[in-house]
């Protein structure tokens, strides 16, 4: 195979990744066409153009995340002098997620138009791979068999559901969340990684109850005194965690609520009763319904992702990125970044690989936490405890003190070498707009950051940031990371 086909390129996945390989691609001349087609959720959801960031992800989330900072914002502006009467704030669920769903469609003809304008074919279908060089796919004007030079897997990910009695009746996920017709009412969050987390902090700030069930720790894989002080911030503000538990079985109850029970690691049985039910264990890569093995590219044994150094399978025409990749970062500047660079590789004569290392990334919890590079853990694995340096510190955002916010869970730290200039190996910041704080530090990361170089640095007085450019105090010496007023 591999001469005389239809394509220089075949996409499979619309979203972050997928779209723009095929947009830069077409840029450099190649003949591309992508595919993209969402599977409706088990309770019927379903979406557009785009991709996961786009529809169920990023934009969403950040969206209602700004929906529960400015409830907050209504109560502070009453101690900046604002006058708000009737004093009795209501959130319509509704209109919020109207003005979400408004704004996806808008993103999605978007997205359609930008296509055609660059001339990137674009077919609503579910792509199979019939052998490593064809596609095939169903349309509503019947069956394509798409042939390439190239393809590009780019199918990212969907949430997986736990193997309880009710799960898929009752459960939803991160799939449905934003669309939800009704409002979500007492919710039960089922996991603590970032998106369970995240869930759990907007729904808490439109005054829903909010639990969250923890199976082991929150945050795997984040530096974990950052996740301990998101986790006790949220917990300020009203949500609650069990620790430890995982969930046996969800039973709709006469009057059309949820019964869930779940269980510790102790086998002790709790239940309560909730209106909705909301699973963020993970996420399984869509491989298997691309029928991938027909293409002989292989996928990892333990969650059936692919391993491919510099974003190319075993198969050495087929390539792949984002989301569908093991162990690289599920983040859309990611997916986008390492497209765009294979495509350059691909049809600009270009060698520049992928960088994964030091991605900055935020988690936004009700207080923020941003990070860009390593964990304190994962610095002393690496370098040993004898030869890391962690600078800390508490401090009081200006904005604060008038409104009396609790100001305990500001912090922020920085784990560098010990040696010399002390390189900068992490960045750590909790506060509001953690990653608007981080952004720019990640570039200076770059850029070989060192303590030396952050303590020269001129803050910009009065910000959260340039609390950065005032570290002075090791967790070694001891000393309060405390501010002194
Ligand atoms: P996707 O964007 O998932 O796109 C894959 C597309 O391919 C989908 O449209 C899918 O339906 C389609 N597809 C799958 N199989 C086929 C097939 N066989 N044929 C045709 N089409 C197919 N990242 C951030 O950087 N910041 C955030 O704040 C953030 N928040 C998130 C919040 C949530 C709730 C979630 C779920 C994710 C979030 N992410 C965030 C992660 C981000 O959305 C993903 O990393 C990113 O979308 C991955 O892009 P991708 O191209 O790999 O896949
Ligand atoms: P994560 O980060 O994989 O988190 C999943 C969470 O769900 C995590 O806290 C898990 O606990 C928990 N989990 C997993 N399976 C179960 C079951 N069966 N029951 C209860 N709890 C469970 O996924 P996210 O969806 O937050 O993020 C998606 C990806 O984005 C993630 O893979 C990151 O790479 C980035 P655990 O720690 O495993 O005990």
């Amino acid at each position: 195979g591999g001469a005389n086909t239809e394509y220089d390129l075949v996409v499979v996945g619309g979203g972050s990744g997928g779209l723009a390989a095929a947009k830069e691609a077409t840029a450099l001349g190649a003949k591309v066409a992508v595919l993209d087609y969402v599977t409706p959720t088990p309770i019927g959801t379903k979406w557009g153009l785009g991709g996961t960031c786009v529809n169920v992800g990023c934009i969403p989330k950040k969206l209602m995340h700004q929906a529960a900072l400015l409830g907050e914002a209504i109560h502070d502006a009453k101690t900046y002098g604002w006058e708000l009467e009737p004093d009795n704030i209501h959130h319509s669920w509704e209109s919020l997620k109207d003005a979400v769903q408004g704004h996806i469609k808008s993103v999605n003809w978007v997205t359609r138009v930008e296509l055609r304008d660059k001339k990137v074919e674009y077919i609503n279908g579910q792509g199979k791979f019939l052998d490593p060089y064809t596609i095939t796919t169903q349309t509503k004007q019947g069956e394509r068999r798409l042939t390439a030079k190239y393809f590009l897997i780019a199918v990212g990910g969907r949430p997986r559901y736990p193997d309880i009695p009710g799960a898929l009746e009752y459960g939803i996920t991160s799939d449905d969340i934003f669309s939800l017709s009704k409002p979500p009412g007492k919710t039960v969050i089922v996991g603590a990684g970032y998106i369970g987390l995240e869930c759990a902090g907007f729904l808490r700030g439109l005054g829903y109850e909010a639990t969250v069930l923890v199976r082991s720790i929150p945050l795997r894989g984040f530096d974990q005194q950052m996740a301990n002080l998101i986790v006790a911030e949220m917990e300020d503000k009203g949500v609650k965690f069990e620790h430890r538990c995982i969930p046996k079985s969800v039973q709709k109850t006469d009057d059309g609520r949820l019964h869930v029970v779940w269980q510790n690691d102790k086998k002790e049985e709790f239940s309560d009763i909730f209106d909705t039910v909301l699973f963020a264990i993970g996420r399984r890569a869509l491989t298997k319904e691309l029928d991938i093995e027909k293409a002989g590219v292989e996928v990892a044994p333990d969650n059936e992702k692919i391993d491919a150094p510099n974003e190319q399978t075993n198969v050495p025409h087929i390539f792949a990125v984002g989301d569908v990749l093991y162990k690289k970062p599920e983040l859309t500047p990611v997916a986008i970044h390492a497209g765009r660079l294979l495509a350059r590789r691909l049809f600009g004569g270009s060698t520049t690989p992928m960088d994964y290392e030091n991605v900055a990334t935020t988690v936004f919890t009700p207080l923020e936490y941003g990070v860009v590079g390593l964990s304190e853990e994962k610095a002393i694995e690496r370098y040993g405890e004898d030869n890391i340096e962690v600078y800390h510190a508490y401090y009081k955002p200006t904005e604060f003190f008038i409104p009396q916010k609790s100001i305990v869970h500001c912090y922020l730290k920085v784990v560098a070498l010990r040696e010399g200039d002390q390189k900068v190996l992490g960045m750590h910041f909790i506060g509001p707009q953690a990653g608007e704080v981080i952004q720019g530090f990640a570039a200076a990361m770059k850029c070989n950051l060192t303590v030396t170089a952050l303590m020269s640095t001129v803050g910009i007085h009065p910000t959260i940031a340039e609390e950065f450019t005032r570290i002075n105090i090791t967790k070694r010496s001891g000393k309060d990371p405390n501010p002194a007023s």
